[in-house]
């Protein structure tokens, strides 16, 4: 393990590099961290959304049970707090490696839509953005699912008289939430099944801005490990994959990830 800080970041750098394009395969695992510097704020530390709101109160169906409006009034605000950010110097350096090298899978906790913005930019057009993914481990911030039927699909722009109203479900009426993965809930699984695969078969993980503190997500960098390959995280903060890192560079994603993949 190296650290980055002062001295050794070039050479920290140097060696992710290095490790990255000799590895045929590459799973890469995102977090909040790698959208901070577009101006989303993240869960845990300082000015993390867990700093002000209870994951209780508003992430968990039990919260949504309890008082809907109150969990929608909090995903109408980080709707329109997304929708006003841009992809960063992370995002991009990311699509534009996923897509013009075979054998990089892009998982991600996120439910902005920063990656898929950045692919579409590096792309020019949403088909080939596509292939640079990433796999949604906790589903999207800009879709929604019915309570009562099996309806999927992007959100309707909720604004303060939809919240009022709740948002309901175009086939069935019923009451529609936020088609993301709250706390005590399975995580969809056909995509975990595709990100585990994918982590099982790589010869290198590229990990950026997550503590790696949220299960089963978390596993996906052991299981990758576990299964021969090499780890390289980007995060300026302390995370739960220090110990078993490779290559540790403590920095930001948005000059670390270009640095490494340039
Ligand atoms: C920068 C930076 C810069 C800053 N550049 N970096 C095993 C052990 C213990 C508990 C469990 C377990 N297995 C399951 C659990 C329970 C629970 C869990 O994990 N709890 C732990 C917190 C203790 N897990 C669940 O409940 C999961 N479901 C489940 O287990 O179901 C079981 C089941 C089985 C059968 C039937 C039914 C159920 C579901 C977890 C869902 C998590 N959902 C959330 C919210 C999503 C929706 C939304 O956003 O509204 O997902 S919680 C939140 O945490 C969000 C994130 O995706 C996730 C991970 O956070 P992340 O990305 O790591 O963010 P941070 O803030 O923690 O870290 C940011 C990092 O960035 C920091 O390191 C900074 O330093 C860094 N950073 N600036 C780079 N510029
Ligand atoms: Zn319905």
């Amino acid at each position: 393990m190296s650290d980055a800080a002062g001295a050794g970041a070039a050479e920290a750098i140097s060696r992710a590099r290095e490790l990255l394009a000799r590895a045929l395969r590459v799973v890469v695992f995102t977090g909040a961290g790698v959208s901070a510097e577009s101006g989303v704020p993240t869960f845990r530390g300082a000015g993390g959304l867990w700093k002000s709101f209870k994951p209780e109160d508003l992430a968990t169906p039990e919260a949504f049970g309890r008082d809907p409006r109150l969990v929608w009034e909090w995903y109408a605000w980080r709707r329109d707090l997304v929708a006003r950010c841009r992809p960063n110097a992370a995002h991009l350096a990311l699509a534009r490696w996923a897509l013009s090298r075979p054998g990089v899978t892009l998982v991600s906790q996120n439910v902005d839509d920063l990656h898929e913005r950045a692919a579409r930019e590096v792309a020019g057009d949403a088909e080939a953005a596509r292939r640079a993914g990433p796999v949604r481990l906790h589903g999207s911030l800009f879709h929604d699912q019915c309570t009562r039927c099996a309806w999927r699909g992007p959100a309707r722009a909720v604004d303060a008289s939809t919240v009022a109203a709740l948002p309901h479900c175009p086939e069935c009426g019923g009451l529609a939430r936020p088609d993301v993965v709250w706390f005590g809930e399975m995580l969809p699984v056909r995509t975990v099944e595709a990100a585990f695969a994918a982590a099982a078969e790589a010869e290198a993980c590229l990990v950026v801005g997550t503590t790696g503190a949220v299960y089963p997500a978390a596993a996906l960098v052991h299981t990758a490990r576990a299964a021969g390959a090499r780890v390289v995280v980007v995060d300026p903060g302390p995370t739960e994959y220090d110990e078993v890192a490779d290559v540790r560079i403590y920095g930001p994603a948005g000059d670390a990830v270009p640095a490494i993949l340039a």
